[in-house]
């Protein structure tokens, strides 16, 4: 086991006139990568390194587009110049427009798009970096975007931090080309159970880029706490969003931040996918209007971590006027898809749950939206179109399977970013199992269930519930690394994976990891740099 570079403090001896204190650097300990190998998470499809001369980013370098280039591929532009003259006394910021037809100059990082290179699909892309130059082809801004990610991790963990050691930044000859298994590489953050402000919400979407993750999943009300403003119930938030777990403070996301979150997250090639829980796990929204409840009555507001005790009304139309206005007012700020929980009621006979989960289906598709739910959806009538999402077993998502349907997998045994990873873990919880690194890597989403084919499998999803987790360094712990595994199994050929490599490549990542601030579980199995 090695340490990371430390500072040693030579304390002066007290006297009358105080000697300097003197600091002394301790040199990083020497342990290097082979220099053809890598440490890229998740593995690209294809991939090579030579040992030749490498590119050298310096105060120079500059980041190249074509003079038509969109304003998205600009972005990604001056989103890679940024991390690039982080750690530059001067650098890189602007991206520079080529005159039409003219080769990008030695010296450069070349961004192309090329929409002819279908193959390269949404996110797929290509990358080669020679002594000249680098360049990154993609066929459409998403493939650009995750270059980056692929060419921030070919350099030194200090592109990370201004501040992290050792700060020549070289990028060895690669050649890269990479296409993603999935279309839905998700996390969710339960922001209910224990609310976060939307500047760690951010910083959560920072950290799920470098894994080039594409969907952050928002838990947005619960039985503790209700987190988003509704203009047209507006107790919802601010009597329903006032407290959470263990009865702190709680908290909610006017409209504008939720919409900055979805920008802030949209800019990073992330979509944000809203979930409001129903008809369970609603206590926040009933503690906040009687006419939710079938008795007319308001119960109290609910700080403990029980599940299945609460219901909205399903008889009532006032329960389905809350609801079109809610899929409205957040529809018009968010993406494609809208979540409706749907689990664990246990309130309601099977056939009045059933009927509910048609009736909202109907309100999201007149919406213009995507319905979302839990596996216990997938008995309703629900069209091909919606997405059902696996978390427990036995369930019956191999019905919508049957029907042509999508699943999302998120299996609590694999998944569930709020297990603990071993006995010895504080946070978290326990249901499911124990989840180490290796369990949340070595598992194959097209073949987990027997009647789920790889046809039916839209992606993977990271859940990451908070009833234990107080803030965001807790939520950061639990994640880190797991969020890394389960986005290489979402993003890499099975084929392309086994665990010992895996390992390796993730030892490598610790320094990036603290370099970004991330405290990341240093998980045994792995020899952390
Ligand atoms: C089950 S997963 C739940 C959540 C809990 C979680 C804790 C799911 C759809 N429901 O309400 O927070 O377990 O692990």
């Amino acid at each position: 086991m090695r340490t990371l570079p430390f500072v040693a403090i030579v304390l002066a001896a007290a006297c009358s006139s105080p000697a300097p204190v003197v600091t002394t650097p301790t040199p990083v300990p020497a342990r290097t990568l082979d220099p053809t190998a890598h440490a890229v998470i998740p593995v690209p499809t294809s991939i090579a390194i030579t040992a030749g001369e490498p590119f050298v980013v310096d105060s120079t370098t500059t980041v190249v587009i074509a003079s038509d280039a969109n304003a998205e591929v600009e972005r990604v532009g001056r989103m890679l110049g940024q991390m690039i003259s982080a750690s530059q006394a001067r650098g890189a910021g602007e991206p520079r427009r080529l005159a039409a037809g003219a080769a990008a100059p030695a010296g450069s990082i070349a961004l192309v798009l090329d929409p002819a290179r279908t193959a390269l699909g949404e996110e797929g892309y290509e990358l080669e970096s020679t002594a000249s130059r680098v360049t990154l082809t993609a066929a459409r801004p998403a493939g650009l975007f995750f270059a980056v990610q692929t060419l921030r991790q070919l350099l030194p963990y200090s592109i990370e931090h201004p501040a992290a050691y050792r700060r020549t930044l070289r990028v060895p000859p690669t050649r890269v080309r990479d296409v993603p298994r999935y279309a839905w590489r998700g996390a969710m953050l339960d922001v209910s159970r224990h609310f976060l402000r939307p500047a760690e919400v951010k910083r959560y979407i920072d950290h799920m880029t470098l894994y080039k993750l594409n969907r952050l999943h928002l838990h947005l009300s619960d039985d503790q706490g209700w987190r988003v403003e509704i203009k047209s119930w507006p107790r919802l938030a601010q009597y329903g969003g006032s407290t959470q777990v263990g009865g702190g403070a709680g908290g909610y996301y006017t409209q504008e931040e939720l919409a900055d979150i979805v920008r802030y997250a949209a800019d990073r090639f992330i979509t944000v996918v809203p979930e409001f829980d129903m008809p369970g796990h609603t206590n926040a929204a009933l503690a906040s209007y009687p006419e939710l409840n079938c008795d007319g009555r308001t119960p109290e507001l609910y700080t403990g971590i029980r599940v299945g005790f609460s219901t909205v009304c399903v008889e009532r139309d006032s329960t389905y006027r809350f609801i079109t206005d809610v899929v409205r007012e957040i529809g018009a700020i968010t993406g494609p898809w809208f979540h409706i929980g749907g689990d664990e009621v246990e309130k309601l006979s099977h056939a009045q749950y059933v009927a509910f989960i048609n009736r909202v289906q109907q309100i999201v598709k007149a919406q213009g939206k995507i319905m979302i739910g839990w596996s216990e959806i997938a008995p309703a009538a629900l069209d091909t179109a919606t997405i059902v999402q696996h978390w427990r077993t036995p369930d019956s998502v191999a019905v919508h399977a049957a029907r042509g349907g999508r699943i999302i997998m998120s299996p609590g045994s694999r998944t569930y970013l709020d297990m603990k990873y071993d006995s010895t873990t504080v946070l978290g919880l326990q249901w499911a199992g124990l989840i180490s690194v290796r369990t949340a890597y070595d598992w194959d989403p097209a073949t987990h269930l027997p009647n789920v084919g790889a046809r039916a499998v839209l992606g993977v999803e990271g859940p990451l519930w908070s009833e234990t987790l107080t803030k965001l360094e807790d939520f950061e712990f639990m994640a880190f690394p797991r969020l890394a595994a389960l986005a290489e199994v979402g993003w890499s050929a099975q084929s392309a994976r086994r665990w010992d490599d895996f390992a390796r490549r993730l030892a490598v990542h610790g320094p990036r990891l603290a370099a970004m601030g991330v405290n990341y579980f240093r998980a045994p199995g792995v020899d952390w740099w």
